[in-house]
């Protein structure tokens, strides 16, 4: 770590402003086939983008050579989602671009914050899980680790969300409908994969010998992104596949004039990759949804197992040596199955050494614990998919439970029906999560909590069985781009205040303490701050006509639309300073304006019910002059990573209020803080590290703890008692039982009520409605006090080194992947 930091600070541009320009100019010109005067703004972006590319491709050749002469150890990274966001900006920073370039293009006419919002988000994830892939391939690349990400070469990425009438409506993400200059399909590296058909018993020799004939056959293409590690680091690859029919036309089909059957043929094999699954949590259980998991994964395997052969042939020592396989949740478990059958199958190895090597290379993180996210699939669809695999599925089951499981619990059929992959029922099931823990050697949640919520709730028996296979570690995000790139004046002062290598040593900030009560910096630190909120005023007023005021309360929920984040609890508590105001117009509070993000799965009725409810209090509540200006409220529509990228720099508060026990980690909770919001929120998730490192008086805590929700869920919830015994509260929950909101529309708003009050509020939100009020008083409080606020805002800043990606990363180095640094040749 020490080298790279020293190497780290001592980094200079790799171009000269001049020499930045000409690139530009020349890629205009040559791959553009345009000139200055008549370029459209996507051509400069396209020019900057191939200038930029020169770099990044020279580092990735490089990393490259320099992990195929040392023969390195990797981890492979298997997520069906990498929600990366815009690149262009990124890599500037990560390479020390961004002001060389800045210039090139000032020089050139041209603006590069205009440019850089030529660029489609690559949102090829539905939410946290998706851009936590993305923050760890961005600290892999820093901390020169080998690593592959794996995943899917969506057509559509996660749908464009737009309001009509308040109500959210889905539109297809096209983000590489006019290209993208970041890819680069590599034919050579095909793969075919296999579905469906049946498995033939063969006997050979006196031995038995499984022939899976699969019924279809699907080409894998290969596209890589080039991950740009901070300081010029190594330079790792995003692997992604897209799915395509194969080459094996049938002509005969094609020639007797079966040309609409072929085109069928193709249009399905392209199905597989053409889109990115919208839900978040629930799992539909669809077979497409299956054979996206495999082909991804079988994709992914099959190049680990020929990048291994090219090295070291039918020689499988080294392959426990060299391969690590993580898996991001059970999306791709069946990965495990899948190099069972490779090695068994194709490879002609025994079974225990096998299942040695498998179980020495997985890995797997558990993101989830509620009951409807686990993955389990039909295994009646799974054998008509996966024939082979369900074959090898029962075989890993019956080794298990014979052996592990009745040597620890003889005779205990109870426990072995709990710890079989099989659920057994009216409709058997594959349950994906317990092959996942079987077919790994570590198990690890999200944060602290979680993790021994994983080992206490979710998993207790494998805990038992397995004391040291499951583990913590505790998410992070990459403060390249949530600190230095998408806030530039924040950046600055740290870099002048703090050591100029924070964004490789987060913990550095740390320093900033001893400035939290130096009125300089405290006004330094709270000019910046209203410098983000005015850009941030701004960008709403473009995006939703409404006008905002810098100076007051900037309260950001920024996630996804779920019922356990709980964004109606935040509207139930707006609801409650509205009735204040019109009661009392002159009540007392530090003008707010809430501002939310979320978009909701299409097929979740609730959560679009609650988009529409955020938005028609909306608008009532900002085109009534009772309020005075001191209440305004604001739905962004299309929240996403780059929009996340200006709202987060300007949050004065951030609200992360989901039910305790239902949020694994949240990461949202750590960039909002890193830029100085202060947290009101529940002990859920990491919003308790946060607590620990920020200290209790800089964070506002509410609500029921994961042991309270316990009891009073097992007392037996009634909201009832709640709603009954707190009049505003109740006052509020009936008006959405009006049509104050929606006039003409009584009971257009009436779902959420339901929800709360007969359909058993299954997420306490009346039960932690009234602490949260009394919290949010705190938060008014605390912000008339300016000298206090900033205090907290600046310790929320200088105590978040912990949640810094590269820390994450070497807590998987330490405790899962055991992978070695090798900065590549020539950096
Ligand atoms: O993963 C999220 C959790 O809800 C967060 O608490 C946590 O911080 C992040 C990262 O660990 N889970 C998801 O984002 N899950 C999904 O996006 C998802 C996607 C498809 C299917 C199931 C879940």
């Amino acid at each position: 770590m020490t080298t790279q930091t020293r190497s780290a600070s001592s980094r200079k541009a790799p171009a000269t402003s001049k020499a930045l320009q000409q690139k530009i100019l020349h890629h205009l010109h040559t791959t553009q086939g345009t000139y200055p005067e008549k370029a459209s703004a996507l051509a400069w972006w396209e020019a900057t983008a191939a200038a930029i590319n020169e770099f990044v491709m020279a580092g990735l050749t490089d990393t490259q050579k320099t992990h195929s002469r040392y023969d390195t150890r990797a981890v492979n990274y298997l997520s069906m989602e990498f929600l990366m966001g815009r690149l262009l900006s990124n890599n500037l920073h990560n390479l020390h671009l961004f002001e060389t370039t800045d210039k090139a293009l000032a020089a050139l006419g041209q603006n590069l914050t205009d440019i850089l919002e030529q660029e489609p988000d690559m949102a090829l994830g539905n939410g946290g899980l998706g851009r936590l892939a993305a923050c760890f391939l961005d600290s892999l690349a820093t901390l020169n680790y080998p690593a592959v990400g794996y995943g899917i070469h969506y057509e559509h990425g996660l749908f464009e969300q737009h309001f009509r009438n308040g109500r959210q409506i889905e539109r297809p993400d096209d983000w590489r409908e006019y290209g993208n200059p970041w890819e680069v399909c590599r034919p050579e590296s095909v793969q075919q994969i296999k579905l469906y058909g049946y498995v033939e018993t063969v006997y050979e020799d006196g031995r038995a010998r499984k022939v899976w004939h699969p019924g279809r056959n699907i080409k894998a293409v290969p596209w890589d992104i080039p991950v740009v590690g901070y300081n010029g680091a190594n330079v790792n690859i995003l692997r992604l596949w897209e799915s395509r029919a194969t080459d094996f036309f049938d002509w005969d089909v094609f020639n007797a004039g079966g040309y609409v059957d072929a085109q069928i043929e193709q249009a399905e094999a392209e199905a597989i990759s053409k889109v990115l699954y919208p839900n978040d949590e629930t799992e539909a259980g669809k077979e497409l949804r299956l054979i996206q998991q495999y082909f991804f994964s079988a994709a992914s395997l099959a190049d680990i197992v020929r990048r291994y052969q090219r090295a070291h042939g039918d020689d499988w020592t080294q392959f426990p040596k060299l391969v690590a396989i993580q898996l991001n949740d059970t999306h791709p478990a069946v990965a495990i199955p899948e190099l069972m059958r490779i090695l068994i199958d194709d490879k002609d190895m025994d079974w225990n050494h096998a299942w040695q090597l498998c179980h020495q290379v997985f890995s797997y993180t558990n993101h989830t614990l509620l009951p409807e996210a686990l993955e389990k699939w039909d295994l009646h669809l799974f054998e008509k998919v996966l024939p082979r695999h369900l074959e090898l599925i029962y075989e890993i089951n019956h080794h298990f439970l014979t052996e592990e499981v009745e040597q620890k619990w003889p005779g205990d059929d109870g426990v072995k029906s709990r710890l079989s992959i099989i659920e057994e029922g009216a409709r058997r099931m594959v349950r994906m999560g317990h092959l996942s823990v079987i077919g790994s050697h570590r198990v690890n949640g999200v944060a602290e909590v979680h993790s021994e919520l994983v080992k206490s709730d979710l998993f207790p028996d494998f805990h038992a069985l397995w004391p040291h296979k499951l583990t913590n570690v505790t998410n992070g995000i990459t403060p390249r781009r949530w600190l230095k790139a998408c806030n530039p004046r924040l950046a600055e002062l740290i870099d002048r205040h703090a050591s100029k290598d924070w964004p490789v040593r987060l913990d550095k900030l740390q320093k900033l303490t001893d400035l939290a009560d130096d009125a300089r910096f405290q006004n330094a630190f709270m000019k910046i701050k209203h410098e983000n909120k005015e850009e941030l005023a701004d960008v709403i007023k473009a995006l939703t006509g409404i006008e905002v005021d810098p100076g007051a309360i900037f309260d950001i929920q920024i996630k996804r639309l779920h019922e356990y984040k709980r964004q109606h609890l935040n509207l139930l508590h707006i609801l409650a300073l509205y009735r204040r105001l019109l009661e009392n117009p002159d009540h007392d509070m530090v003008p707010r304006v809430f501002i939310f993000g979320a978009k909701a799965a299409p097929g979740y009725r609730l959560a679009k019910d609650i988009i529409f409810a955020i938005n028609k209090v909306a608008d009532r509540i900002n085109n009534d002059e009772r309020v005075g200006g001191k209440l305004k409220v604001v739905m962004l529509p299309n929240y996403r990573v780059s929009l996340a990228e200006k709202m987060i720099p300007a949050a004065d508060v951030s609200e992360q209020i989901s039910t305790a026990g239902k949020e694994a980690s949240g990461t949202g909770n750590m960039k909002l803080a890193l830029n100085g919001a202060l947290t009101i929120g529940t002990l859920d998730g990491a919003n308790i590290e946060i607590a620990e490192e920020a200290g209790e008086d800089n964070v506002f805590i509410f609500g029921l703890t994961v042991d309270e929700v316990k009891a009073l869920n097992s007392r037996g919830y009634n909201p009832y008692d709640y709603y009954l015994n707190d009049a505003e509260l109740k006052a509020v929950v009936d008006w959405l039982d009006t049509d104050y909101f929606t006039p003409g529309q009584p009971g257009a708003l009436s779902s959420i009520k339901h929800s709360l009050l007969d359909g058993g509020d299954p997420f306490l939100v009346l039960a932690d409605f009234r602490s949260y009020a009394e919290a949010q008083l705190k938060v008014d409080a605390r912000y008339r006090d300016r000298k206090a606020w900033a205090r907290s805002a600046i310790i929320n800043t200088a105590t978040m080194g912990k949640f810094n990606s590269d820390r994450s990363i070497q807590d998987y180095v330490d405790r899962i992947w055991k992978l070695k640094p090798y900065p590549r040749d020539n950096a």
